[in-house]
């Protein structure tokens, strides 16, 4: 599913194009709305309970819809356990999860994986594009002795399960908004986006379950579609204490405005249900935006916010990625934490730029999570206090 991206790189078109890493600069020649110009708050006060409810309100009409309510039942029941995971580093619990609402159900699976022999201080919960069973196979996507030998526990779920990832009406009326009445499949107020997103609320509740809970934060993480989503899903849900969105590019982390590769007009033919219809009124006029990502991100303030990219990976645009979490800190300012110094230039390959709040760096590689990826989220995670190994 990702190969295409490679057709779409881009080569360095001015002589200052960020040392070695084939990624040209690009200054946006439109001005990046600031949030507080339109929302405006004096304090980090007034931005918390009157402009930010305000702002993830306008990102729900014009991009990602509305995350499903809870459902009146959660039942969370244990069916399997595993001890032996990685020389016995690592145990293993899946859980089926039933949801009920108004007399209808919907079922699915969940895992969460634990260290065995270290003390548990965090965990992130993660959609995962595969099935359930293939987690404990995918060592740099999720290397699973490293987060357990640093003290992480991994919750996760298959997006597939809470709406199929294809733009068919089919998989809208098997998603999860089928708990809630008889929707039509082709109604795009109902997007994938905001499906999964509730997913990561539910591995959330998850984690709080007498087995599972450990009083202790819970961080998101998601790559490219799924990094879009655990950038909506935390921007919404307060409980959630950091976040990191991995290569999630367009209509996740990237500033509209000016971007390389991926734009509005082509991520609304392929993904239209990834998205309200809304969204398709700004193809081709990403300068008429009234908002941009970074308007998102504020959202997270003042908790911990991770952005990363790769090299190769020119269809999200790394360069806007940082410029995104760079205006973020518009808002963290308002909180006393400063994140990324407003004249920060585009960092080096594999030169982490963390500052307590705000994360970024660039990945010399590839469109894909790895192990090495893992190494700088748990940096990351330690330098915004967490006590990790
Ligand atoms: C691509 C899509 C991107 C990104 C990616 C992925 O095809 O254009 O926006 O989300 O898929 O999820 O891997």
């Amino acid at each position: 599913m990702h190969d295409r991206r490679t057709s779409f790189r881009i080569t360095p078109t001015a002589p200052d194009a960020a040392a070695g890493a084939g990624i040209p600069k690009r200054t946006p020649a439109s001005e990046v709305p600031p949030v507080l110009r339109s929302f405006p708050a004096a304090d980090a006060l007034e931005w918390y309970v009157s402009a930010r409810p305000q702002v993830l309100g306008f990102l729900a009409e014009h991009q990602y819809g509305f995350i499903p309510p809870r459902p009146e039942t959660i039942r969370i029941v244990q069916v399997g356990r595993r001890r032996n995971l990685c020389d016995g580093r690592v145990h293993r619990r899946t859980y089926q999860l039933t949801l009920e609402n108004a007399g209808r159900s919907f079922t699915f699976q969940a895992a969460v994986y634990s260290p065995a022999d270290v003390p548990v201080k965090a965990a992130v919960a993660s959609l995962n594009f595969y099935t359930l069973d293939r987690i404990d196979n995918e060592p740099e996507r999720y290397p699973l002795a490293l987060l357990a030998g640093s003290g992480i526990k991994l919750a996760t779920i298959s997006h597939n399960d809470l709406f199929p990832d294809r733009p068919t009406a089919e998989a809208r009326k098997n998603s999860i908004y089928s708990l809630y009445g008889n929707i039509s499949g082709r109604d795009r107020r109902f997007t994938a986006i905001s499906a999964w997103a509730f997913g990561y609320q539910l591995l959330y509740e998850l984690l709080q379950t007498p087995r599972e809970r450990f009083g202790g934060p819970v961080w998101a993480q998601g790559h490219s579609r799924l990094g879009k989503t655990a950038l909506w899903a935390v921007a919404n849900d307060p409980r959630f204490a950091g976040v990191v969105s991995n290569q999630s590019g367009c209509g996740g982390a990237a500033i509209y405005r000016d971007k390389g590769g991926e734009d509005i007009d082509r991520i609304v033919a392929r993904f239209p249900y990834w998205f309200v219809p809304e969204l398709d009124k700004y193809r081709f006029r990403e300068n008429e935006l009234p908002w941009d990502q970074n308007w998102l991100m504020a959202c997270i303030a003042p908790r911990p916010l991770l952005v990363t990219s790769a090299t190769e990976d020119a269809w999200a645009c790394p360069e806007n990625e940082f410029l995104a979490a760079k205006l973020a800190g518009e808002v963290y300012r308002l909180f006393g934490v400063r994140g990324i110094a407003a004249n920060a230039k585009f960092p080096a390959p594999d030169r982490p730029l963390f500052t307590p709040g705000i994360g970024y760096y660039v990945r010399t590689g590839r469109h894909t999570v790895l192990r090495e990826d893992w190494r700088h989220i748990i940096d990351f995670m330690k330098l915004n206090g967490m006590d990790l190994k």
